[in-house]
């Protein structure tokens, strides 16, 4: 029998790419985001692979409960995805709104979608989660503020539900990658579609199907081989130095 996968952020990037490639691989799709035209959109490309549809902000904690309880139990993998970055503005002048919104959906969204799925994976003492970090969690960079401590809290997140899943036999995996060609871009700049596209100018950025096979390969293990964490770059990038202010 097919094997459930339930991804949020189904309906761009990662979250797309990866749903191609499961159903490739023969899951079944629960398929959650805001932008439910996008969701039929690859429901109609991918045919049976695809059961729900789920048209849902992960921000809202009793749409959560509502639509995702249901599927407590029969979730085999659930990939928390959803997610952005609001901004790229120096601490002192960044925009509240986009604090909250970034803590309220990489932090606070994936922790309530995590909740309402993992009582039942713990019962069938089975199952996998596969969070989604960056190495914004574990790099900082100017701007990256709180979108790179959302980010760290993913990563803590997920190793701390390691630890209580302990003997459950539920695995959990971090998958941090590093710059990436999705919509990200276009949503941290607010829709300026040409700054986005100038950040990838001149390199060769990840795309999302290298991210999908990452998760997809994770997923693949045999159940008694758990990653922890996988940090991936493009080769065009690696880590800065550290800077010094001078007088
Ligand atoms: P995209 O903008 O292409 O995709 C983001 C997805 O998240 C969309 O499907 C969007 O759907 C969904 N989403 C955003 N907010 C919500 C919400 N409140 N409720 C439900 N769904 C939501 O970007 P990526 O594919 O790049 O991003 C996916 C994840 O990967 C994010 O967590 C991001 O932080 C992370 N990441 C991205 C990197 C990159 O360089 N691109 C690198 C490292 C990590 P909709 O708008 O329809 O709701
Ligand atoms: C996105 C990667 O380096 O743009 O999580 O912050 S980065």
């Amino acid at each position: 029998m097919s094997k459930i996968a339930l991804i949020t952020g189904a309906s761009s990037g990662f979250g797309e790419a990866t749903a191609r490639q499961l159903a490739d691989n023969g899951w079944q799709l629960v398929i959650v985001a805001r932008r439910l035209e996008r969701l039929e959109l690859l429901k109609n490309e991918l045919g049976n692979a695809v059961i729900e549809c789920v048209c849902l902000d992960v921000r809202d904690r009793q749409g959560v409960k509502a639509l995702l309880e249901p599927w407590n139990g029969k979730v085999d993998l659930l990939i928390n995805n959803a997610g952005l970055a609001a901004g790229l503005e120096m601490a002192w002048n960044a925009s509240l709104d986009d604090w909250d919104l970034m803590i309220d959906t990489n932090i606070k969204g994936l922790t309530y979608v995590t909740r309402a799925l993992l009582s039942g994976m713990v019962k069938k003492g089975q199952g996998h989660v596969i969070n989604m970090g960056s190495i914004a969690g574990s790099y900082n960079y100017p701007g990256g503020n709180t979108y790179g401590a959302s980010k760290a809290f993913v990563e803590r997140f997920s190793m701390n539900l390691r630890s209580d899943l302990h003997g459950t036999g539920v695995r959990v995996t971090n998958i941090e990658p590093g710059m990436s060609e999705t919509e990200f871009s276009k949503v941290r700049f607010k829709g300026d579609v040409e700054k986005a596209k100038h950040l990838y100018k001149g390199t060769k950025a990840l795309q999302p199907e290298d991210i999908a096979a990452s998760i997809v390969w994770c997923a693949s293990q045999p159940e008694h081989v758990n990653i922890n964490r996988l940090e991936i770059m493009p080769t065009v990038q690696a880590f800065g130095a550290l800077p010094i202010a001078r007088e």
